[in-house]
């Protein structure tokens, strides 16, 4: 009876310790959204993956630029020529767009990663939101970008979980465009491949 009650009591802590370390993982997800470009690449150490120069001015299919990979729903992405009437401020260059409102996934070529951040402009209707999503395309955080009508700034997120992609998606974008320049992530890294990997080397030691 009394080992009987001992194993109840530990499997209740058991379980109750589970349930503790999911809730603490799930709190421990901790996504910081940065408007300060400076403050951002000195915390993330983030490099230049896609500045549009490259690109042909009109609409374009998804792409990809350094390790990150450009796509749009509906697929409307449409690349900016300097000096664009169609958005206020217009871009000092190419910058990315779309033809139509502006839902704008940008997400890492290879796996996760925990970094991106970019040059943006709002346009006169209501805040751009930005989404951060995870590897389950759920909605990790969410964002009413710190822009007023027709400016221009940063905007990046740096993440303590790896996500997928981030979603840009302005109010009104199929009447005035908002845009988005000089994209930076800090390299990808994939959790699971790390943790495959380890395991592979540990079987060789
Ligand atoms: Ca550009
Ligand atoms: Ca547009």
């Amino acid at each position: 009876m009394f080992k009987h009650r001992t194993r109840t009591y530990a499997s209740r802590l058991i379980g109750s310790l589970l349930i503790t370390l999911a809730t603490a993982s799930v709190a421990g997800a901790a996504v910081t959204y940065y408007s300060d470009e400076a403050a951002f690449l000195t915390a993330s150490g983030a490099i230049l993956h896609a500045d549009f120069e490259s690109n042909t001015v009109g609409p374009t299919a998804a792409f990809g630029s350094g390790s990150l990979h450009f796509a749009a729903v509906p697929s409307n992405l449409f690349i900016l020529p300097a000096h664009s009437t169609d958005s206020n401020p217009a871009p000092s260059s190419r910058a990315l767009a779309g033809n139509g409102n502006e839902n704008i996934y940008i997400s890492f070529s290879s796996g996760l990663g925990t970094v991106i951040g970019f040059t943006a402009a709002s346009n006169r209707y209501g805040p751009p939101i930005l989404e951060v999503l995870a590897a389950d395309l759920s909605v990790m955080a969410s964002f009413t970008v710190a822009l007023a009508p027709n400016q221009s700034g940063f905007v990046g997120v740096i993440s303590t979980t790896p996500f997928e992609s981030v979603r840009w998606l302005a109010d009104g974008g199929q009447y005035q465009d908002t845009w988005i320049d000089d994209v930076y992530a800090a390299d990808s890294a994939t959790p699971a491949q790390d943790a495959t990997w380890g395991e592979i080397k540990s079987l060789y030691r």
